[in-house]
C-alpha cells in the first residue's frame, strides 16, 4: 500500500512539475506573444481617440469643407476603430484641407461634319491635403495628399446618363448612389470616394 501510495505521490509529484515547467513556458509563450504585439502595434498604439479640425476650404467651390467634414464624420463612426471626440479628449487630430475642385473635359462627341467636338463627359475631381497628427508624441502620423473624381455628362440626371460616374462598375439603376443633378452629384461622389480614401489610410496605418 505504501509502495503504491509513493508511486501515486511521485506520479501526482511529476504531474505538477510538468505543469509548472508547462505553465513557465505557457507565461514565456504570452509574455513572448504580448511583447511581439506591442510592438508590432506600436505605430499608433497609443492613439484610441481622434477628433477632426474643421476642414479648410481654400478653393471657390462653396460647401466643400463641410460636406468632407461631414461624411468623414460619418464613416469614422460606423467604421468604430477610433473614438471620435473634440480636440480636448482626443489623442489624435486629423487636419484636412481641400485644395483644388477642377472640372476636366473627359470624352468628346465625334462630331462627323463640323470641326469642333463637344464635350461628352466631364470629370470633376477635388484634391486635398491630409495630415493626421498624434497629439501624445506631437508628430504626425501621415502627412498626404489624396485626389478623387465623379463623372458627369451632359444629361439631366446622374441616375439615367448612361455613365458610371463614381468608377465602381455599377452604371445608373445598378448604383444606388447615383442620382441627382450631374455636376452637384459628381462633386458628392467624388468627395464621398476621398472621404473613403481617408479613413482607409487610417485604419490602415492602424
Ligand atoms: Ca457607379
Ligand atoms: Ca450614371
Amino acid at each position: 500500500m505504501k509502495r503504491w501510495c509513493d508511486r501515486a505521490e511521485f506520479k501526482r509529484e511529476s504531474i505538477f512539475r510538468v505543469m509548472r515547467t508547462g505553465g513557465v513556458f505557457l507565461v514565456l509563450f504570452f509574455f513572448s506573444a504580448c511583447g511581439y504585439y506591442s510592438l508590432k502595434g506600436s505605430l499608433p498604439a497609443n492613439i484610441s481617440s481622434i477628433s477632426i479640425s474643421p476642414v479648410i476650404n481654400e478653393t471657390g467651390e462653396f460647401g466643400v469643407g463641410e460636406a468632407v467634414n461631414e461624411q468623414i464624420s460619418d464613416l469614422l463612426i460606423q467604421e468604430n476603430v477610433l473614438e471620435l471626440t473634440n480636440e480636448d479628449a482626443a489623442d489624435s487630430r486629423l487636419n484636412i484641407t481641400v485644395t483644388s475642385v477642377k472640372d476636366e473635359p473627359y470624352t468628346y462627341t465625334a462630331s462627323g461634319s463640323t470641326d469642333y467636338e463637344q464635350v461628352e463627359e466631364w470629370r470633376i475631381t477635388v484634391k486635398a491635403k491630409i495630415v493626421w497628427y498624434d497629439l501624445t508624441r506631437d508628430e504626425a502620423l501621415f502627412d498626404i495628399t489624396k485626389q478623387e473624381w465623379g463623372a458627369y455628362g451632359t444629361g439631366v440626371d446622374i441616375g439615367s446618363d448612361g455613365i458610371d460616374n463614381d468608377g465602381d462598375l455599377l452604371i445608373d439603376s445598378e448604383d444606388e448612389d447615383e442620382f441627382g443633378s450631374p455636376r452637384d452629384s459628381a462633386l458628392r461622389l467624388a468627395i464621398k470616394k476621398l472621404s473613403e480614401d481617408i479613413i482607409s489610410e487610417v485604419t490602415s496605418t492602424w
